[in-house]
């Protein structure tokens, strides 16, 4: 299934076919980063588009956009941070709020369509955000969790899976613009929380062939070397089935076009050769 994503200048397909996986940048979040925060809450929003045409220059194919933070009033912010963001880079938005009214006010502002992030499975969520999904032609990630919490099995997650999708059908929201998050919780934690995911994400591919999108970083959370748990996490994501991620392209291009080479969707390795030599002249620039 394909869901079409648009900036002014460009169109991003996700599929499971020839297109690549799908970096969705993360870095645009103040969660845990205070000169981020600091930089929001000042308006000083030159360090905010730096952090946007790094992870472009990085291979981000769209990047999350996510404003909340103490003392920040969303409605206002996210609208004029997605603005100006997307006069400074060419890709589209992923729109990373729970707040109704500032996803309004930011699709209002945005050409193109950008994807929102999320609505899940809680009645009250999926009334209240999915109506303005519909009213700007979004597409928008569907987090498998409910007014239960998140299922601790794979078959419990399917059934949110196709609760949302069926309340966006009913509202005339097509499947393909329907991106299903099968939520990952960390590995520090409980040891099963990956396998349950991937498990989920076969399901849901199989069930409903709808495009699939993890916030990959969430499943390192208090472990050591984090990286090579989320390149090891994501390889097999991958594999599973998922076409894209909420990820850091500095850190994990290479590895996400070396998954797509190996499961035979980058024609002649040209994505990965491309990367690979974005990665040389990073390191030639920091003397390296
Ligand atoms: N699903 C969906 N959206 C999401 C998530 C998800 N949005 C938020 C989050 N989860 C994904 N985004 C991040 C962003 C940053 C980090 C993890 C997930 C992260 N940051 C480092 C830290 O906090 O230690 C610091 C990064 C840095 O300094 O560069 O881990 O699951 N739909």
């Amino acid at each position: 299934m394909r869901t079409v994503l648009r900036s002014e200048k460009r169109e991003v397909v996700i599929d499971h076919g020839d297109n690549p996986f799908i970096m969705i940048g993360e870095k645009i979040n103040p969660t845990g980063r205070k000169k981020l925060a600091e930089a929001l809450a000042n308006r000083d929003y030159d360090y905010i588009c730096k952090l946007a045409t790094q992870q472009v220059a990085a291979g981000a194919n769209v990047l999350d956009v996510n404003v909340g933070a103490p003392g920040i009033d969303e409605v206002v912010v996210l609208a004029e941070v997605a603005r100006m963001i997307a006069q400074t880079v060419e890709i589209p938005l992923c729109l990373d709020s729970a707040n109704r009214e500032a996803l309004a006010a930011a699709l209002a502002v945005l050409p193109g369509k950008p994807l929102v992030n999320s609505v899940n499975g809680e009645e009250a969520c999926l009334n209240m955000i999915l109506p303005v999904v519909k009213e700007y032609g979004a597409a928008v990630i569907g987090l498998t969790m409910d007014d239960d919490g998140i299922p601790d099995t794979a078959e419990r997650r399917l059934k949110v899976a196709e609760k949302i999708l069926e309340r966006a059908a009913q509202l005339g929201i097509p499947r393909e613009d329907v991106i299903i998050d099968p939520l990952v919780l960390t590995v520090g934690a409980n040891s099963k929380a990956a396998s349950v995911t991937l498990k989920t994400i076969e399901l849901v591919r199989k069930e409903f062939g709808v495009n699939i999108s993890l916030g990959a970083s969430n499943v390192s959370f208090g472990m050591p070397e984090r990286h090579t748990i989320n390149q090891a996490f994501l390889v097999l994501a991958i594999a599973a089935g998922a076409t894209c991620a909420i990820t850091d392209p500095m850190k994990l291009a290479l590895t996400i076009r070396a998954a797509d080479l190996l499961i035979g969707r980058d024609d002649r390795g040209r994505r990965y050769l491309g990367s690979w030599r974005t990665a040389q002249a990073a390191l030639l620039a920091t003397g390296n």
